[in-house]
């Protein structure tokens, strides 16, 4: 008895640790391969994401430029103030406006990102003459 226990210990403690061995490497082999492709596709997505969603537009001589901007939906779009007179970006559409900057003193920005599809007017409240149009498809 006590030798068959003696014989049966290391035994059972082998099997338990290859179990476990079979385990760690099973584990090490079905893990990194979703890993790295989701790990390939995600900064990929990310970077052409980012690369693709924002556009600038310049808050100048008191017009808005370039104008009119076409971007697709999801598109960030900065607006910059580069006069020394103030100026806003306020939306022509909605009740209170779609969107609206507030007053933007010069080199300040504000972003506003673009979610839906549609033809986006806006102008500046202190200038209205000063309009510009975003399209979104
Ligand atoms: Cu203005």
């Amino acid at each position: 008895m006590n030798i068959s226990l003696v014989r049966l210990v290391p035994i059972a403690a082998i099997v338990a640790l290859s179990v476990a061995l079979v385990r760690v490497v099973a584990a090490a082999d079905s893990s990194p391969s979703p890993a790295p492709a989701a790990g390939a596709s995600a900064p990929a997505a990310a970077s052409s994401a980012a690369a693709a969603k924002t556009v600038n537009v310049k808050i100048e001589n008191f017009a808005y430029s370039p104008d009119p901007v076409t971007i697709p939906v999801g598109t960030k779009v900065v607006f910059t103030e580069e006069d020394s007179t103030a100026h806003t970006v306020t939306s022509s559409d909605g009740t209170p406006p779609l969107f609206d900057s507030g007053n933007l003193d010069q080199h300040q920005s504000w972003s506003h990102i673009f979610a839906k599809a549609g033809t986006y007017k806006y102008f500046c409240q202190y200038h209205t003459y000063m309009t510009g149009t975003i399209v979104v498809k």
